[in-house]
C-alpha cells in the first residue's frame, strides 16, 4: 500500500508497504538480472549499500537456473538471501532488447534463447507463472517495450495488445496468487504504461490501465533511445493520468541528473545498470561528478573514491589502490567501484527523500543538478 506524506510541487514523499517490509520512497532499485549484482556483490553486501530493494529478471531466471529450480529452492528470497522487497521485471523488455529471432503475436512472443539458441514462448500467463514460481514481491505485466522511433500506427497497435496482455495477467496472477503451495501468494502486480513518445497514445493507455485498480504503475518504453527532453515531457503529460495513490516506477533510468528530474516529474521509484555498468568501466560517482578511475592522475592519489564517503570500500582504500586493482583486472577493482556506486545512488535518494520531508527539495534539485553530470 502506497502512502503519500509529503508533496513538493510534482515530487512526492512516499512509502510503500509490501509482505518483505516497507520502501522508502522515492528509491532506487539495485538490479541483480540474474539474482546477484554484477561486480560480485550479495545480498550481505545490499545492506552495506543501503539497498531497500533488489530487481531481478524473468527472462534470465527462466533461462538459467530455471523458474522451477528456484521454487523448489524456495523463492527467489531463499536462493539470493535476500530478504527485502524484490522486484521482477516481466522478460517483456529483456525479449526484445536481448533475444534473437523473435516473433510477437497476440498470444506473445516466440524467440531464441541468448545463451544457447533454443525457441521459447512467452505470453503473459508464462511470465506471470515464472514470476509466481520465482515469488518476488512485485512482479511486473507482460509488455512490449517498443523500439524508437516506433510508427504511430505500430505504437497504436502494439499498445492496445499490451492493454489486453495486462488483462491476461491480472487474470492469471489472480489465479496463481490463489493456489496451494505459491511461494508468495501475496504476490504484486504492476502495470506498465506504453506509447512510445505520442502524447494521445500514453494518455490514453495510462487511463486504461488506471481502470484495474492495480497496486502500481510504471512508466515503460523510455530511455530507448529518445533525447531526455522528450522523457520528461512524457512524464509531465502522463502526470495527471497517474493514480495519485499507486506508486510511479520510471524503468531502466537513469543518470543521477535523470533521477533528480524524473523525481521532479512525481516518479516514485527507479532502477538502472548504470552504478554498477560504470562502475565496472572504471567510472566513480560521486557528489562533485563522474571519476574516471582509470586515469593515470590517480595513482599516487592516497584519498577515497569521495571524500567523507562512509561507502565500504571509501572507509577503507584509496583512489590509488583502486585505480592499480582496476589496471591489472582484479575483480575487487570492479567490487569496490560497484559497492561505492551502489552507496551513491542509494544514498542519494535518501538525500532527495530527507529533502522533501524538510521541505526544501528544489533548493537540493538546483545545487546538485549540474555537479551530478560533471566530468571530474
Ligand atoms: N518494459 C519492461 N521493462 C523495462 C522497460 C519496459 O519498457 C524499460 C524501458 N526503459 C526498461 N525495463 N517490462
Ligand atoms: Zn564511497
Amino acid at each position: 500500500m502506497y502512502t503519500l506524506l509529503k508533496k513538493e510541487g510534482a515530487a512526492r514523499r512516499g512509502t510503500y508497504s509490501t509482505p518483505h517490509g516497507t520502501i522508502q520512497m522515492p528509491a532506487f532499485m539495485n538490479v541483480a538480472t540474474a539474482g546477484a549484482i554484477k561486480g560480485a556483490v550479495s545480498a550481505l553486501d545490499l545492506k552495506e549499500v543501503h539497498c531497500q530493494v533488489q530487481l531481478c529478471n524473468t527472462y534470465h531466471l527462466h533461462l538459467r537456473p530455471g523458474d522451477q529450480q528456484v521454487r523448489k529452492l524456495g523463492g527467489l528470497h531463499q536462493f539470493t538471501q535476500w530478504q527485502g522487497p524484490i522486484l521482477t521485471d516481466s522478460g517483456g523488455f529483456q525479449v526484445f532488447s536481448l533475444a534473437k529471432l523473435r516473433n510477437i503475436k497476440e498470444e506473445g512472443v516466440t524467440f531464441a534463447s541468448h545463451i544457447d539458441g533454443h525457441k521459447i514462448f512467452m505470453g503473459p500467463e508464462e511470465s506471470m507463472q515464472i514470476q509466481s514460481h520465482l515469488g518476488s514481491t512485485i512482479a511486473m505485466a507482460f509488455d512490449e517495450c517498443m523500439q524508437n522511433p516506433a510508427e504511430y500506427d505500430y505504437a497504436k497497435h502494439s499498445v492496445a495488445r499490451t492493454t489486453r496482455w495486462l488483462y491476461r495477467c491480472k487474470t492469471e496472477m489472480n489465479r496463481l496468487n490463489a493456489l496451494p503451495n505459491t511461494i508468495n501468494p501475496q504476490q504484486l502486480l504492476w502495470g506498465i504504461n506504453q506509447g512510445s513518445v505520442y502524447d494521445d497514445l500514453r494518455i490514453e493507455h495510462m487511463k486504461q490501465i488506471a481502470e484495474l485498480d492495480l497496486p502500481g504503475y510504471a512508466i515503460g518504453g523510455l530511455a530507448v533511445g529518445e533525447s531526455a527532453d522528450v522523457m520528461y515531457h512524457i512524464l509531465e503529460v502522463l502526470n495527471p493520468y497517474l493514480p495519485k495513490d499507486k506508486p510511479r516506477y520510471l524503468m531502466g533510468v537513469g543518470t543521477p541528473a535523470n533521477i533528480l528530474e524524473g523525481v521532479r516529474r512525481g516518479v516514485d521509484i527507479f532502477d538502472c545498470v548504470m552504478p554498477t555498468r560504470n562502475a565496472r568501466h572504471g567510472h566513480a560517482f560521486t557528489t562533485e561528478g563522474i571519476r574516471n578511475l582509470m586515469n593515470a592522475k590517480y595513482e599516487l592519489d592516497e584519498h577515497p573514491l569521495e571524500d567523507g564517503c562512509q561507502c565500504p570500500a571509501c572507509q577503507h582504500f584509496t583512489r590509488a589502490y583502486i585505480h592499480h586493482l582496476l589496471k591489472a583486472g582484479e575483480m575487487l577493482g570492479m567490487r569496490l567501484m560497484v559497492l561505492h556506486n551502489l552507496y551513491f545512488y542509494n544514498t542519494l535518494l535518501e538525500k532527495i527523500r530527507t529533502a522533501l520531508d524538510n521541505g526544501c527539495f528544489e533548493q537540493f534539485y538546483r545545487e546538485n543538478i549540474e555537479a551530478v553530470s560533471t566530468r571530474i
